[in-house]
């Protein structure tokens, strides 16, 4: 047709199209690490924008399907998973998403680098990085109390680069009576002498990694010595233990699960999300037995900083996809970008996503720094464990509640269009907003962190809170700063950032100056 066509607004390379991620790794990395990788940042970005993206529709338009019985009506289970998703695993293996933070190649700044490369792959790779979020935090409790068998065959596989030998890893913790409360897991495991190994049966609520070569599950030990625990089995989380399963053998046969149906969602549509009953899955126990909750939390810790990364991520791309359009569409005689209305909106949506990604960062630094550094240091125990215990719920539920406001934003930033299917940001909106469900809810994170506060007897909180006086001081509640914070929301986005920025001395130089 003739007439007007609207300019399409495109991102080249959210890498180098976005000041605020580089400026916060210019802050938290020494200027030979960040010259080193920004190659690869670059290239990954790069990657999201053109093969990636034609992955990412494939995988939108050809969901993942069940084939629950053959043509003899025999039960087969066959989970058909689409070309384009198996494709992002060997890109995932390649890419090194996961290996990046194991190989340790620059120490506590292998985290920054590894999660600065999965936002970026993030836009190319959907809900890929669900499965890769689980492998990491598998990966993680091995390496912390796996058997040296574990860490020979299954470790080395979920921090291969290899694609041939790459694993994914599931992490099944809900059931049917709760999800958020775990201690009423139905699920049991009963030793079995003849397979020297743990038999698991029961039914898990939803599986996300459907498709995934191993995974953690909790599941009630059945006490094989009944003057241990008299009633063979405890109550609650405290009768629960970790488990590790191959989710298939070697041929693809299925080790005791049978897929129930798969979950029709609201969003996350790529991504095959399972009922499953499992039949004597053949499982072995991780770290001390009853101590499943405590021990399956190393993963938790690490999903959720996953969670955040996933909305700094969406929050990114909208972003830059918002303001390309405000330089490209014309209103009432003049772009958008020169209308000050609709620019006071862009400037909210940015201070929003400046300040998930600073504190998604911060966060990432310290996890990088607990896991690489001397733990009996002072500064680690004392400092960097218990606040990155606090802030970890807090990023998880404040970003995932911001990634959902600002995708709305987003969403009206493009008019009607922001409501079509084809601009992708129903999709993704969809698909954040399930950050504010799994991997804990906001109330069960609020809860969380009372738990944080008590166990620290308040330690954590003091540490935080004497930072952030820290930070506050030289404003001494009067500054321009304070006094044009509008609303409360907006204050805690500044402190946020501040919070963040204060973290290195230069961060700590500039804003005393600014003050
Ligand atoms: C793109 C990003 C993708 C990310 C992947 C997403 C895929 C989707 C996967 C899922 O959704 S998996 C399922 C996730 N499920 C949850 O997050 C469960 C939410 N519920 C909770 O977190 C509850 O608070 C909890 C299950 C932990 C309550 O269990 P309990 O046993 O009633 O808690 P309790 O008794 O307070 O704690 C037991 C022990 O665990 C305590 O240690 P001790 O035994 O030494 O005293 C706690 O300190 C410890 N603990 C609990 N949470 C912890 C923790 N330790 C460290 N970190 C934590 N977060
Ligand atoms: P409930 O625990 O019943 O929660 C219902 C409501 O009660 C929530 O609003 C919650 O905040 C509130 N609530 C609970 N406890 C309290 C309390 N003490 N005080 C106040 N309010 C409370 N799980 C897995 O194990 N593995 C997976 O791979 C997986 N993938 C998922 C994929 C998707 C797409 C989704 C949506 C979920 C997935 N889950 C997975 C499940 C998810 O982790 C749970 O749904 C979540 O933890 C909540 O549990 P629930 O559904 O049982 O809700």
């Amino acid at each position: 047709t003739t007439g007007f066509k609207q300019d399409v607004p495109e991102i080249q390379n959210a890498f180098l199209e976005d000041p605020v991620m580089v400026s916060v790794l210019e802050r938290l990395l020494p200027s030979d690490v960040l010259k080193e990788i920004t190659p690869d940042l670059v290239q990954i970005s790069g990657w999201s924008m053109t093969e990636g993206a034609a992955l990412l529709d494939r995988m939108e338009e050809d969901q993942p399907r069940l084939r629950q019985y053959d043509s003899w009506c025999r039960r087969v289970d066959e989970l058909l998973v689409t070309e384009s998703w198996n494709k992002q695993k060997t890109v995932a293996a390649r890419e090194g998403i996961v290996a990046i933070a194991y190989e340790r190649k620059y120490g506590q700044y292998s985290r920054i680098y590894q999660m600065a490369k999965l936002i970026l792959w993030s836009t190319g790779s959907g809900l890929y990085t669900c499965p890769i979020a689980m492998t990491d935090g598998c990966a993680r409790v091995i390496e912390l109390i796996g058997t040296q068998e574990m860490k020979d065959e299954v470790y080395s596989r979920l921090t291969s680069r290899d694609p041939s030998k790459f694993f994914t890893s599931g992490q099944w913790m809900t059931e049917r009576p709760g999800g958020s409360d775990v201690g009423r897991t139905e699920t049991q495991a009963v030793w079995d002498e003849e397979r020297n190994a743990w038999s698991i049966s029961g039914f898990k609520w939803f599986s996300s990694a459907t498709d995934a070569d191993v995974t953690m599950l909790l599941a009630r030990t059945h006490e094989p010595d009944p003057s241990v625990a008299p009633g063979t089995m405890k109550d609650g989380s405290r009768g629960l233990s970790l488990y590790l399963a191959r989710v298939r053998d070697d041929q693809g046969k299925l080790n005791g699960v049978r897929i129930h149906r798969l979950k029709d969602k609201v969003g996350t549509k790529a991504l095959p999300t399972a009922e499953l009953e499992l039949d004597g899955m053949v499982g072995q126990l991780v770290g001390q037995k009853y101590r499943g909750v405590k021990n399956i939390s190393a993963i938790l810790n690490i999903t959720r900083i996953h969670c955040g990364l996933n909305c700094t991520s969406t929050m990114q791309t909208l972003l830059l996809r918002s303001k390309e359009y405000a330089r490209r569409r014309e209103v009432f005689g003049a772009l958008l970008k020169e209308q000050p209305l609709h620019l006071a909106t862009l400037a909210n949506m940015e201070l929003q996503y400046r300040a998930t990604c600073q504190f998604t960062f911060y966060c990432v630094g310290l996890l990088g720094r607990t896991e690489t550094i001397d733990n009996n240091l002072p500064e680690i125990k004392d400092r960097d464990f218990p606040l990155l215990r606090l802030l970890t719920p807090i990023l998880k539920l404040w970003s995932a509640k911001n990634a959902f406001y600002l995708s709305q934003e987003a969403m009206e930033c493009f008019g009607g269009q922001g409501y079509m299917e084809e601009t992708g940001i129903g999709r993704a909106m969809r698909d954040v907003l399930v950050n504010t469900i799994w991997e804990g809810t906001t109330n069960v994170l609020s809860l969380d962190l009372l738990r944080v506060m008590s166990e620290t007897r308040g330690a954590a909180l003091e540490i935080y809170s004497d930072t952030i006086r820290e930070i506050m001081a030289p404003l001494k509640g009067q500054s321009e700063w304070a006094k044009s914070a509008k609303s409360l929301e907006e204050c805690l986005v500044l402190i946020a950032i501040r919070f963040t920025a204060y973290s290195t001395a230069e961060g700590r130089k500039t804003l005393e100056a600014s003050a």
